[in-house]
């Protein structure tokens, strides 16, 4: 498929997508937010792919949802386009999907970072959630992600006062996974990738589910959730192949099935 504000790569068994709208700090419009997910629905999908990354330039990962385009719509346009059930995609994708964040990641550039599994960030990330200077508030789940990530007060600066949060704090907060130098990170993000990508296919799916879970449900059906997905594993050809590899002393040999 051709992207226009996207650019589509594969490395080995991992995804990469770059958003490229250079220009506009990679605003996310909504043609960006659909390609995007077209893009992660085909990765789903493809049986060859086991991780994704996500980037930007290392200027911006995205400086938010674009501004321009959404200067004059009214309340009723925005209802009618119904534009967060296009967000949701990006959360409902079912293989690991890795932010390698540099530079800023605002509004629905951070928001969408916080939608992905894992976060890399360079040294020069800039979290924030800028919507109230806008005269609006977050629109695609930051009020409800942060809070659960960083904490109610922390949550209320960012969003209230325009705090923003640089990648070493981020880091102290446990919102990213690592931080690296702008030359490296996304190496750094596409390498954690692949060791994902090594990994049975089956078990990984069911522990990202299990996890997601977490942000969800109450703990005893979280648990119940966990117990169903250990159980069915145990009909899948990984885990013969993953535990007879550990007592025959060999590397094993996953298929994803
Ligand atoms: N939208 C449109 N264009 C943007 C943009 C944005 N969010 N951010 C930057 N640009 C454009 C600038 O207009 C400029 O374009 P030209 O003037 O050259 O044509 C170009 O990118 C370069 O930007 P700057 O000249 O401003 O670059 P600087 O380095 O000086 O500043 C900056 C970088 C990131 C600090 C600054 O650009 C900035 O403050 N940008 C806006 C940040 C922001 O407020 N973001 C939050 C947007 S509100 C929804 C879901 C989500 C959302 C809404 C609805 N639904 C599901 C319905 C989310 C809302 C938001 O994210």
């Amino acid at each position: 498929m051709d992207y226009e504000t996207i650019l589509v790569e594969t490395h080995e068994q991992v995804g990469l997508l770059r958003l490229n709208r250079p220009k506009a700090l990679n605003a996310l419009n909504p043609q960006l937010v659909a390609e995007l997910v077209s893009a992660l629905q085909a990765f789903d999908a493809d049986e060859a792919i086991r991780a994704v990354v996500l980037t930007g330039s290392e200027k911006a990962f995205a400086a938010g949802a674009d501004i321009r385009e959404m200067a004059d719509m009214s309340a009723v346009d925005m209802l009618k386009a119904d534009l967060i059930g296009t967000w949701d995609g990006i959360y409902q994708v079912k293989k690991p999907l890795i932010a390698a964040v540099s530079g800023y990641a605002l509004g629905g550039g951070f928001e969408v970072a916080l939608m992905c599994d894992m976060i890399i960030a360079s040294e020069t990330a800039v979290f924030g959630l800028p919507e109230v200077s806008l005269g609006i508030i977050p629109g695609a789940g930051g009020t409800q992600r942060l809070v659960r990530e960083v904490g109610k007060g922390l949550a209320m600066e960012v969003i209230l006062n325009d705090r923003r949060l640089s990648a070493e704090e981020a880091l102290a907060l446990g919102l990213v996974n690592a931080v690296y130098p702008t030359d490296t990170y996304l190496d750094e993000a596409l390498a954690l990738a692949a060791q994902i990508a090594s990994r049975p296919p089956l078990a990984v799916r069911f522990a990202k589910e299990a996890i997601n879970q977490a942000y969800e449900t109450a703990l005893t059906e979280g648990l119940l959730f966990e117990r169903r997905g250990l159980y069915f594993l145990f009909s899948s050809e990984d885990q013969t192949e993953g535990m007879a590899a550990f007592l025959e002393k060999r590397s094993p040999e996953f298929k994803g099935r």
